[in-house]
């Protein structure tokens, strides 16, 4: 299962992408595609399935994702005007890589509610 996670792939460097941020634990890059103008994942380089996998000894890595969207949102020039994070979770959530993800996503005014 985790040998075949696409982003399990992405983090060995054995699928391309296109990173704009990573650390020892985290992993940012370009969704291949985007629905804005920018459009980033970030991810723990742990396989972590969804956010309902999460435990408690993961809430120091949950800060480091949320410190690297901080960062990334800066430098991707989206922290002045806005921007959205995303999380789908299951079925219909609308989850479809079972490798825990928060979209970025901004660059346009977002409309809500989402579909
Ligand atoms: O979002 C999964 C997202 O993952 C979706 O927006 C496409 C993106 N994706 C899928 N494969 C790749 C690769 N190889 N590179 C970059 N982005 C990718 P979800 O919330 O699970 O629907």
């Amino acid at each position: 299962m985790m040998e075949q996670c696409i982003f399990c792939q992405i983090v060995e460097g054995k699928i391309p992408s296109k990173k704009v941020y990573e650390d020892e634990h985290v992993l940012a890059f370009h969704d291949i595609s985007p629905v804005a103008p920018t459009h980033v994942l970030v991810i723990p380089k742990r396989h972590i399935a969804s956010l309902m996998e999460i435990a408690p000894e993961d809430h120091v890595l949950l800060g480091k994702i949320f410190s690297a969207i901080q960062t990334v949102s800066r430098e991707l020039g989206l922290a002045e005007k806005g921007f959205r994070v995303v999380n789908n979770i299951g079925e219909d959530g609308g989850q479809t890589v079972h490798h825990i993800h928060f979209h970025v996503i901004g660059g346009r005014t977002l409309t809500w509610p989402p579909g």
